[in-house]
């Protein structure tokens, strides 16, 4: 029987009867439960000398493969090339890259370890299926082991407009890089149809039937949306044992409203727009104040890169001024937290707020805004303020869409969302419901899976 093989950067930490966190990890993870089959990854470690070799475990018919990685790797391929090249482009901020030779060789090079540490643990029937940025070189690399798999990529980030990607000076290298995987998966057709138009008319490629060809190769490309489990956020939603952070925030709101944003602290996010267009509102709708409250729960990410330590600074600093001039004795508009809650916790608490604002710059889909819609009462529920920018946007076209560069458009949305009446919540719920349904988390897997093999 062929096996699933799941490649990504990092192995999320598993244990045996434990719920998983995060899209990929439990999307893939059940798939791997009912097939057997292995992961694949980094184990977070960086050691100084030379890495040693990857560490093994089973969890049930998964087995987990991890390695570490030494300072210099660390340093090119993920702080360098993935996260402070790809990362900021891939999101349409190529202002915000820097590229370097060194650290471009140093993630190929990172590429290739992995490559030749899965290549012996593979069976001729396998598929093997890499996941996001960090990935690109990865079939390539397999390829020069011999392998001869099925291999495929799925980009959980947006993909740039050809002339955006092309701020990448290894442009050319990567888009080969690209067409040794069998299949390539994006988010949205947006993201597909960027890479065809970059394959078709800058390099002198041809694209006909969603198959690339280039380089001498041949590369299919889908569009699979990420989803949520739609009925288990619910279900956790309203499980008794998850509503203690949830009873002591509506304890605190009072009988105010609640309008909800959670995020990782990333400049993606957008999340100093919003906090302006939140000040926007107050300043512009005047009977809001002291009847809303607007909680950020953004805990730190990637948190030892320099940018990532000036959003932080950024964001406190407005939060600050914000609160400084609207908040009254009993009132503190705008709550800041900067830490995470885990999952089974935030659904209470998507529940009782009366706003989910989610609203990205860029985002390749945006997880939080399927969780926020899934946890809702289905008869009084909130209102999902959306990012056209994020993937989500695509499917979850009754929620109410913004720029989230206008910051007069977004206090209107926010105050529109808070007057809206039950009948249309409810039918714009109801909506958005049926898509996620559609687009489940498992037909995202199944999809993939029966499209990378066939
Ligand atoms: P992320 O950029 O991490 O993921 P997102 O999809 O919003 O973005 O979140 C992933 C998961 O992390 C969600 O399940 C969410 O609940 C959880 N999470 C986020 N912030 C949290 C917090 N403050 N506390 C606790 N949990 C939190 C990348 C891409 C996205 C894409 C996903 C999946 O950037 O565009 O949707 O992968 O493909």
């Amino acid at each position: 029987m062929s096996r699933l093989v799941v490649v990504s950067n990092r192995v999320a930490p598993i244990t045996e009867g434990q719920p998983t966190s995060g899209g990929l990890a439990a999307g893939v993870m059940d798939a791997l439960r009912a097939k057997g089959g292995i992961w694949f990854g980094w184990s977070g470690e960086v050691v100084e000398g030379e890495a040693g070799p990857a560490r093994e475990q089973r969890v049930g018919a998964i087995q987990l493969h991890t390695i570490d990685l030494n300072r210099r790797d660390y340093e090119d391929y993920y702080r360098g090339f993935a996260n402070d090249t790809l990362w900021p482009t891939l999101h349409y901020r190529p202002s915000l890259a820097r590229f370097d030779w060194k650290e471009y060789e140093g993630y190929q090079r990172v590429n290739a370890i992995f490559a030749r540490a899965v290549a012996p643990l593979l069976q001729p029937d396998d598929i093997v299926w890499a996941h996001d940025y960090h990935l690109f070189g990865f079939a390539e690399a397999l390829h020069a082991e011999g392998v001869t798999n099925r291999i495929g990529i799925f980009l959980h980030t947006p993909f740039p407009a050809p002339q955006v990607f092309m701020t990448i000076p290894a442009h050319e290298a990567l888009a080969r890089s690209l067409c040794h995987f069998d299949l390539v998966g994006f988010q949205t057709e947006t993201d597909r149809l960027a890479l065809e138009d970059y394959i078709a008319r800058e390099i002198a490629g041809d694209v006909a039937g969603h198959v690339l060809c280039a380089f001498g190769r041949e590369a299919r490309t889908g569009v699979y949306p990420i989803g949520v489990q739609v009925d288990e956020c619910r279900a956790q939603a309203i499980r008794a044992d998850n509503q203690k952070a949830a009873v002591r925030l509506r304890s605190s709101v009072a009988e105010r409203r609640l309008i909800m944003s959670v995020d990782r602290l990333d400049y993606s996010k957008g999340l100093r727009q919003r906090f302006l267009a939140f000040e926007k509102f107050l300043e512009d709708f005047p009977a809001a104040r002291n009847e809303v409250t607007f909680l950020q729960i953004a805990p730190p990410s990637r948190g030892d890169i320099t940018t990532y330590q000036e959003i932080r600074a950024e964001l406190e600093a407005e939060a600050g001024r914000i609160n400084g001039r609207f908040a009254d004795l009993d009132w503190v508009p705008l709550r800041y937290l900067n830490r995470g809650f885990a999952r089974e916790e935030l659904m209470p608490m998507y529940a009782a707020a009366q706003v989910g604002l989610v609203t990205p710059l860029r985002d390749g889909m945006n997880l939080v805004a399927k969780e926020y819609v899934a946890a809702q009462d289905p008869a009084d529920p909130g209102v999902l303020v959306l990012s056209q920018f994020a993937g989500a946007a695509r499917e979850l076209n009754a929620a109410l869409v913004v720029n989230p560069f206008d910051t007069v458009g977004l206090a209107k949305a926010l105050d529109q969302a808070l007057t809206m009446p039950r009948e249309e919540r409810r039918s714009r719920h109801a909506d958005m419901i049926r898509v996620m349904r559609e687009n489940s988390l498992d037909r995202w897997r199944d999809r993939f899976v029966a499209d990378l093999a066939g």
